[in-house]
């Protein structure tokens, strides 16, 4: 008997050519699903998964703007509003040279089950540009946000979509972004999440999804009477998650000691000093060589030169971006003792580095569950920004640990539930599944 799901991967793989990084995605969300809707005839007769890979929209959109020189510049421009079955499309806006329509599906269709996970209403969507904001001045940025929103803006809103940050968007583009659609809407709404915390922001969206990844892995951890108190844990990247991954680890009494960025990375045997990070990173916009001239016990490693993986770890949270983690380093990590590894960026590891840390019993926390306390925070930000009514820090961390919990409950009861025990990529794809599924089936074939 042919599988319904494997029937659909060949479908997506003929149908969507050239977008290596979907494919890898469905190949894995549809490869857990198996489990679930082969055996159930309902799911094949409503078309279920054929529509579940399809986008709802895809908007694509050139962007023009002129830099400091006077020289008219071009990029490209993504919304991909992937699935809203269950809530409004809800995602962030990616601008790196990378970006592409393969790499914005694939971020969308992730962005389905990691919002479902939360337990909140929201559907799944992503956005971006090839745009590099890197060299740029902030009044290149800011034309290239207004530009972006400007043709954004007809496309979104509060019930509708409501965009946020990832790589390469952080609280500076989040308010050009927000000026611009205020500006051109004549109305003060929440459309954006990650906003300052002067005009509509919440407290802790900022460090809410290293923090999330941290607080999902102690569950885990305590799940097997374990707990990350002195453990020795490697931190890929150095940007928003990664930051707050290294800041909660550090409070919870594990000892960081490598970040990177895609010039190099660093080895800090005494743990990552925190306040020379942000200083480097959230204030000067620097590289991580000035880190490494800062702080005397730290090894400064340029690009090529080996990576965070090749440090022995207990823990290691990728947090930079897609495939940074292959099954070279995966076998290294697992020959080196590592325990847990939770993704704090969306698909870090590749399909075969995933597959060998299944193999070897290590807690593998996938980025869907682990890194959705961001995403979880910007519906607490969503609203406070509605209400007018602003919580304390206090507040909000608690409801993003009670969401989190909420994460480790559900994905560890469906690995249980379909005979994997433990295998929180299959726990994880079934969980956010379920709901969409249902609300796909109430809804009818639309
Ligand atoms: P930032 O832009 O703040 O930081 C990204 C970090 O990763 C930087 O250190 C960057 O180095 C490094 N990096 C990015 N791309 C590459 C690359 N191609 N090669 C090498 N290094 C790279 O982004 P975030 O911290 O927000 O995002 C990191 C990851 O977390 C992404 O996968 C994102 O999708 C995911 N994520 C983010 C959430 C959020 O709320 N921000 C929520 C959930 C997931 P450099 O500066 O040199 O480019
Ligand atoms: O990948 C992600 O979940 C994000 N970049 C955050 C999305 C959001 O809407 O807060």
């Amino acid at each position: 008997m042919s599988s319904y799901a494997e029937k659909v991967l060949k479908q997506v793989k003929r149908d969507n050519p050239g977008q290596p990084e979907f494919h890898q995605a469905v190949a894995e969300v549809l490869g857990s699903l198996k489990l679930v809707v082969d055996s159930d005839k309902r799911y094949e007769k409503a078309g279920l998964l054929e529509r579940l890979v399809e986008p709802e929209r895809v908007l694509m959109f050139r962007i023009p703007w002129v830099d400091d020189k006077g020289r008219v510049r071009i990029n490209k421009g993504y919304r991909v509003q992937f699935n809203s079955a269950i809530g409004p499309y809800k995602g962030g806006l990616r601008f790196h040279p990378s970006v592409n329509l393969s790499v914005m599906k694939f971020l969308g269709f992730e962005q389905i089950f990691k919002n479902s996970l939360t337990g909140l209403a929201i559907g799944g969507a992503k956005g971006g540009s090839n745009f590099d904001p890197k060299g740029k001045s902030d009044g290149e940025v800011m034309r290239f946000c207004q530009s972006f929103m400007t043709e954004m803006f007809r496309h979104i809103g509060v019930d509708t979509d409501i965009p946020a940050g990832d790589i390469g968007v952080g609280s500076r583009e989040i308010g050009y972004l927000m000026g611009q659609y205020k500006r051109i809407r004549n109305e003060y709404v929440g459309v954006l999440t990650g906003k300052g915390l002067s005009y509509g922001g919440s407290l802790v969206r900022k460090e809410a999804t290293g923090y999330g990844l941290v607080y999902l892995s102690e569950e885990a951890l305590n799940a097997r009477s374990d707990t990350l108190a002195g453990k020795t844990v490697t931190v890929s990247g150095s940007g928003n998650v990664a930051i707050y991954t290294c800041e909660k680890a550090a409070q919870l009494g594990a000892k960081v000691v490598t970040v990177s960025d895609s010039d190099g990375w660093v080895y800090d045997p005494a743990g990552i000093n925190l306040d020379v990070l942000k200083q480097v990173k959230e204030e000067e916009r620097g590289r991580l060589t000035a880190y490494a001239e800062r702080v005397k016990s730290a090894e400064y490693h340029a690009r090529g030169n080996g990576s965070v993986w090749d440090v022995t770890c207990d823990v290691a949270f990728p947090c930079a971006t897609q495939n940074e983690l292959d099954e070279v380093a995966a076998a290294k990590l697992v020959k080196d003792g590592v325990i847990l590894v939770a993704e704090g960026a969306n698909m870090p590891t590749t399909a075969k580095g995933t597959d060998i840390f299944l193999e070897n019993s290590v807690i593998f926390l996938p980025g869907k569950a682990a890194n959705a306390g961001g995403v979880a925070t910007s519906v607490l930000e969503m609203s406070q920004t509605d209400t007018r009514l602003f919580w304390s820090f206090e507040k909000v961390e608690r409801k993003l640990q009670t969401i989190v919990k909420h994460i480790f409950t559900s994905i560890d009861d469906a690995a249980n539930r379909y005979g994997v025990r433990g295998n929180y990529v299959v726990g994880s794809n079934i969980a956010g599944f379920e709901k969409v599924a249902d609300a796909m089936m109430a809804e009818g074939i639309v």
